[in-house]
């Protein structure tokens, strides 16, 4: 399959905001200073995927993938070839224990050689059946209105466990003033699980109300103004991440 993570994450995933990856750096965030290990005790403590939990549930996860992104630089543990990314210029998957916690919690696409990238994001598994049903992708920092950073991230998750991801979460800029808003975020859902988006919402703390859907397209209040998805794409989308999710999780599933 050829795959330039770049050009699919543009063109499919990360409509929203552009590939920030290549454009902006990785500076400015606090470095992490609190008791580690901590990961998998707060992942537990967030439980099992629930529909009417996943405001909480998303935000829990955020604040954990959050500090995860401020601990310094860490080894990979495992490395492997990607058949997703073969014909990008980062053809090896990678994956990390960030907090040191003895389970892996952060993946990465690498360039042959290469040990650092921004293409990286962090991994969570919300029902211990060891397979990670819920991915943390970083975006980069952005300003926000009031010119804090905030981190622009996208979130999918396999809610149902079954290997696929059904559900895709996006900073917005519902209020369109060119900002990312710092508490309302764009929610896909594959409703029945057979791969294709069938419903969208904007939901954030007092805010619930439909993601259009017009021609085929969820049209979407980016940073730089409406963006219509395609259902084809998002198609496309969900097959990419669910492959990267599986790729993460066969890394994992080999043995030292
Ligand atoms: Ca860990
Ligand atoms: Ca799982
Ligand atoms: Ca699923
Ligand atoms: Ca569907």
């Amino acid at each position: 399959m050829k795959i330039d993570a770049c050009s699919v994450i543009a063109v499919i995933i990360l409509l929203i905001g552009g590939c920030a990856s290549s454009r902006t750096k990785y500076v400015g965030w606090p470095e992490y200073s609190g008791p580690i290990p901590f990961v998998q005790k707060e992942v537990d403590a967030i439980g099992e995927f629930e529909w009417n939990q996943r405001l909480q549930i998303r935000s829990g996860i955020d604040e954990i993938a959050f500090r995860l992104l401020t601990i310094g630089k860490s080894s990979p543990l495992k490395k492997g070839k990607s058949k997703l990314m073969e014909d990008s210029p980062t053809p090896v998957i990678a994956v990390y224990d960030k907090d040191l916690d003895g389970k892996e919690d952060t993946f990465a696409h690498l360039a042959v050689g290469e040990t650092s990238t921004l293409d990286f994001g962090f991994i969570f598994d919300l029902n211990h059946d060891g397979k990670m049903d819920y991915a943390v992708f970083n975006g980069g920092p952005l300003p926000t209105k009031d010119m804090k950073v905030l981190w622009m991230n996208y979130h999918y998750l396999d809610s149902n466990y079954d290997g696929k991801i059904d559900i895709l979460i996006y900073n917005v800029d519902l209020d369109g003033d060119k900002f990312l808003d710092k508490n309302v975020w764009a929610w896909l859902y594959d409703n029945d699980f057979d791969g294709t988006i069938d419903e969208g919402e904007y939901l954030g703390p007092g805010v619930e109300m439909p993601v259009p859907e017009i021609e085929g397209a969820f049209v979407i209040k980016s940073a730089t103004g409406e963006k219509r998805l395609l259902k084809k794409d998002l198609q496309e989308g969900l097959v990419f991440l669910s492959g990267v999710l599986s790729e993460a999780n066969a890394l994992l599933a080999q043995g030292e």
